[in-house]
Formats: structure tokens, sequence, C-alpha cells
């Protein structure tokens, strides 16, 4: 079978819920994917900042393999051996009393807000089915009903209502606007992303979070910090937040938490907050399960053993400085931390950020367009000064076939 012909197959069976670049993978392996046809590539979208240890990473691999020989699944109806080995190491690594294992990242989100209500109600004593959560314009936090209620994105949201209520809507990147809706009483939590991934790669100012968590001190309200995209090392730090000090009362984490390997999502807060959910109120068939544990504690372990986040760091300046010297007229503006940059694309003779996404895909190198014009650039966080040079190198050339 050639690439056309997995192309058709899943048009033909499968839902048409998205629009693939036109490339069928058949390998990982670290920075590196091949297609069906032994054609190799950079990964420069790291399935989303899922894949920031690389593709199927050994000692991440032979976690899953090794556990999943043993016990995968217990459910949570029953104690097992690894499940409190997990909860002890990573509550260790970011710094708080207790998590909630979850697997997929809006699960993560879920159950923030279902922790922020509860902790509303019951500590911070509003009115029940009074509690209001506030959210940013732009936002990006999953695909479930209640996530996509709070979302400002007709795609995201459109035709799938009725909404769950209780959200109030500021722009991101704005304190004054914050501090004007933190005022009300019944506000429980601030819900944000450090950096909005999807929006397309929005770097807050300065101080913005700092500001904003201080606020939420000052209102009692609770700084709720979805890094799912900008966690685990991605934004040249361990956590989007550490770059400004700021220790989320909720963090939520997801996709590279475990390496790619299957879905693993964690909330993690202090007793105050964690404790308000008693037994039986909150839970998931596989959050939590043998095989996830093991995987992501040895994706935390690869995390610092091979200093991710100092990589990402210093290979994020080199690609932003690489690219601004990139001489095109398509190239409006690069952004972005550590290696979560986008490249904001401006159309020339008809050619947008899809067709320069095609080029850069026949030179070895794949991303794609978020909300048309803007292309993300988020490789794996193991990649090597070298690599990186070569892959940019490949792009320079894409964007030479626009002049
Ligand atoms: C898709 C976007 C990125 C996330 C943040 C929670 C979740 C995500 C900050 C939910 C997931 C994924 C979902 C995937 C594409 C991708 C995405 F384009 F949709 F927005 F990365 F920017 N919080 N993001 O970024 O995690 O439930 O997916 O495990 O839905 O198309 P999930």
């Amino acid at each position: 079978m050639k690439s056309q012909d997995y192309m058709d197959r899943e048009e033909k069976f499968g839902a048409h819920n998205y629009h693939p670049l036109p490339v069928v993978l058949e390998r990982g392996e670290g920075v590196y994917v091949w297609d069906v046809e032994g054609k190799r590539y950079y990964d420069f979208l790291s399935a989303y900042s899922a894949v920031n240890q690389g593709h199927c990473h050994p000692k991440i691999v032979n976690a899953l393999a090794e556990q999943s020989k043993i016990l995968t699944l217990t459910s949570r109806a029953f104690y097992n051996n690894v499940l409190g080995e997990y909860e002890e190491f990573i509550t260790n690594y970011f710094g708080y009393d207790k998590v909630l294992p979850m697997n997929t990242g809006a699960e993560g989100d879920e159950t923030a807000i279902k922790l922020c209500r509860k902790w509303a109600y019951q500590k911070k004593g509003i009115s029940e089915n009074e509690a209001r959560i506030i959210v940013c314009e732009g936002n990006f936090h999953g695909r479930t009903i209640t996530v996509i209620s709070m979302s400002t994105d007709p795609e995201a949201r459109n035709e799938f209502g009725p909404y769950t209520p209780g959200f109030i809507t500021i722009p991101y990147n704005n304190i004054d606007a914050l501090e004007k809706e933190i005022k009300n009483p019944n506000v429980a939590g601030f819900l944000v992303e450090p950096i909005q991934g999807e929006a397309g790669v929005f770097v807050p100012d300065e101080g913005y979070l700092k500001k904003a968590y201080n606020l939420c001190r000052k209102n009692n309200v609770l700084f709720i910090a979805d890094e799912v995209q900008t966690g685990i090392a991605r934004t040249g730090k361990l956590l989007a937040c550490d770059h400004e000090g700021v220790h989320p009362d909720i963090l939520i984490l997801g996709k590279a938490l475990s390496g790619g390997v299957l879905p693993v999502s964690a909330v993690l807060a202090d007793d105050d907050i964690m404790l308000t959910i008693k037994p039986g109120e909150h839970g998931s068939t596989f959050g939590g399960n043998p095989v996830a544990a093991k995987v992501a504690i040895a994706a935390l372990e690869v995390v610092k053993e091979e200093k991710l986040a100092e990589n990402a760091e210093r290979l994020g300046e080199i690609f932003r400085n690489e690219f601004r010297n990139i001489d095109s007229e398509m190239i409006k503006l690069v952004r972005g931390k550590g290696l979560l940059n986008a490249v904001v694309i401006s159309p020339k003779g008809g050619k947008k950020a899809w067709d320069v996404c095609l080029t850069m895909k026949e030179y070895g190198v794949i991303a794609k367009p978020t909300h048309g014009d803007i292309i993300r650039f988020a490789p794996p966080l193991t990649i090597t000064e070298e690599q990186l040079r070569d892959a940019m190198e490949r792009i320079k050339k894409a964007f030479r076939e626009f002049e």
C-alpha cells in the first residue's frame, strides 16, 4: 500500500474530525518519523507536545512493556503496589501534597473545575451552584462539553450547545480585566494557560502570571494552571509557571507526562483543596493505572536525566534567532518560549501557511498550521543543536520556494 491508499481508507472508515497533513507515518524514533515510503522527517509538532522525550524513548517504552506483562489495570476498587509509588514520586517532583490521576488533558481540566467548585462551596463559602471560574479568550483546554463551554473559538464550540454555565471570559494577558472580574465574591478560580498554545503560542507579557497569581491570592481565588501543553520542560523550565516563580494552587498536566506512549494526565493540589473531594465523588476506570504510573515515573525521570528543560531553553533561542534571519516576506513574526514556538505567515501569491507546511514536508520537516496563518514549531526536546540546524536549513529551503 502507498500513502494515498492509507489516506483513502481513513477517509472511508474514519470520522472526518481532522484534516491531517498528507503524510502517513509508520515509525518514530527520537526527533525523527518515517512515512510508509520510508522517507524520514523531523517531527516539529511532537504530537502537540506529547512526545517531548522523543518518539518511542527506550526507557519509557521499557517501563510500558515491563509493567504491562505484570499488571495493567486493577481499577481503583482495589489498591495496587504501583500507584502509591507514582503518587509519592510526582507530588515530590512538583511540590504538592497530593495528586488526582486521570488520563486525558480534558479530563484533567474537568477534574480541576470540579475541585475548584467543591473548594468554593466547602471552603470559600460560595452558595451552591453560584461558583464562577474566570477563563481567557482564545483558550484551549480540551474538547468535552464543559471545556468547550469555556471556549471562544466558534470551531470548537458551535452547534455543541447547550453549554455548561459558570464561566466568566476575559481577554488574555490583561491584568485590569482580571482585577475587575475577580472582585465578584462568587469567583472561585482563574483557569489559564501560561502560554496559549492553540491560539498560536501567545506568550503573555513578562510578569502577567505573577500579577494574576497575586490577584488570586488577594481575592481568595484559586490560580489554576493548565500546563498540559506548556509543562514538562517544553518552554525551557519544568513548568511555564516556573519562569515567574508561580506555584499554581491547582496544576494540570498531561501529554508529555507519558512521553506520548499512552494517555496520562494528573491534577496536583495541596490538602485543603484536594481533600474537598471525598471517596466516590470523582474517578476514572483507567486513572492512575499501574502501566500509566510506571510510564509517568520513567517519563519524568527522563526530563531530568537528559536535562530537557535546559536544552529547550538553549535551542529555543537559536531557533528564534535563526528564523528571524530567514529573509522571507511570508514570515511576519516569530514568537515563543523554549521549544514552543510559532511563526505567523503572511499569505503571498495565494500561498498560505498550509502550502508552506506542504513544502517543508518535501524538505523533510513536518509541522502543521493552527488557525490558518500560524505554524507551530515544537520538536521533541531531545533535539540536538546539529539536528536543529539541519532542520533549519531545510525550513529555509522551503521558504525560498516562495520567493
Ligand atoms: C485536538 C489544540 C493543542 C491542550 C491544553 C488541555 C488539552 C490540550 C493546553 C486537552 C490539548 C491538543 C488536542 C488536539 C490538538 C491539540 C491542541 F490544537 F487542539 F489546541 F495542543 F494546542 N489543555 N491539545 O493543548 O488534552 O484531552 O487532548 O489530552 O483536540 O485537536 P487532551
